[in-house]
């Protein structure tokens, strides 16, 4: 046996080691507060499939650092084995196949479960409100239909939602129409990206693209462009304004007369 073998002990050690590490990588992630303030029934599962690839990718980083810092410190060349070779190794067709199988299986797991979630949070609901929204280097706009019927264009977006507590003010949870959003790019790829409610969709030149939102709390939240998109990139942000129906009422007919009148 030569002082390079790895011993029971050796692999002991690092089941150890690797154990307390990602215990300590997994309570670290899902202590962190990764996301803003969730204002969106979209953004409970997001959240919830954040903290479970958490939970199986920190495992996963701290197996492949721990043999791979087990191999760096066992295997270093010594002094007087500059001019060594090292011994002839041909594969491990086992080791292959468990290396192979598990990630492929941990893979298609996650794909399935990220399919799911896909499509119960774009899932249609009946009473929706359809809007369009431009973007253009470096703004957006969203083309309403009026009181009137007529169409018309605005630089910030209102939504109406139901307050479902006697609170009706900034943060009150609500409930209420499901933003059916047609994105269209006047000029290159941009991205429509609410943070406070998760969904992100691109806007593309040519074609529409389509995202639905669930907001789910009073409040105003930016609406900002994920995609670099030229110089003005950065200030390319407008508003979503989630307000109770009565507001969005008074706001909706204000602006129809303002464009058509
Ligand atoms: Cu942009």
């Amino acid at each position: 046996m030569s002082s390079r073998d790895v011993t029971k002990a050796d692999v002991v050690r690092m089941l150890v080691v690797g154990a307390v590490a990602s215990a300590a990588g997994i309570a670290i992630g899902l202590s962190i507060n990764w996301f803003p303030t969730a204002a969106s029934t979209q953004a409970g599962p997001i959240d919830t499939f954040f903290d479970i690839m958490i939970f199986i990718s920190v495992p996963v980083f701290v197996l492949v650092t721990t043999i791979v810092l087990f191999a760096v410190i066992r295997f270093r060349v010594r002094p007087g084995e500059e001019d060594l070779d090292g011994p002839p190794v041909h594969g491990n067709t086992r080791v292959e196949i468990v290396w192979t199988a598990i990630p492929a299986i941990v893979l298609t797991l996650l794909c399935v479960y990220a399919a799911t979630v896909l499509s119960d949070i774009d899932s249609a609901k009946a009473d929706q409100l359809k809007i369009t929204a431009y973007a253009q280097q470096f703004a957006w706009s969203y083309q309403y239909t009026g009181t009137d019927g007529k169409k018309f264009l605005t630089n910030q977006m209102f939504v109406p939602c139901s307050p479902t507590t006697a609170n009706q003010g900034e943060g009150a949870p609500c409930d209420g129409r499901q933003l059916s959003l047609d994105i269209k790019a006047v000029d290159v790829i941009h991205s429509f990206w609410i943070p406070e409610m998760r969904m992100k969709q691109d806007a593309v030149p040519g074609i529409t693209t389509h995202t639905k939102i669930n907001p789910n709390r009073i409040g105003t939240y930016p609406v900002v462009c994920a995609e670099l998109c030229g110089v003005g990139h950065s200030a390319m942000r407008s508003t979503i304004h989630v307000v109770t129906p009565a507001q969005y009422t008074a706001w909706l007919k204000l602006n129809s007369k303002a464009k058509t009148g």
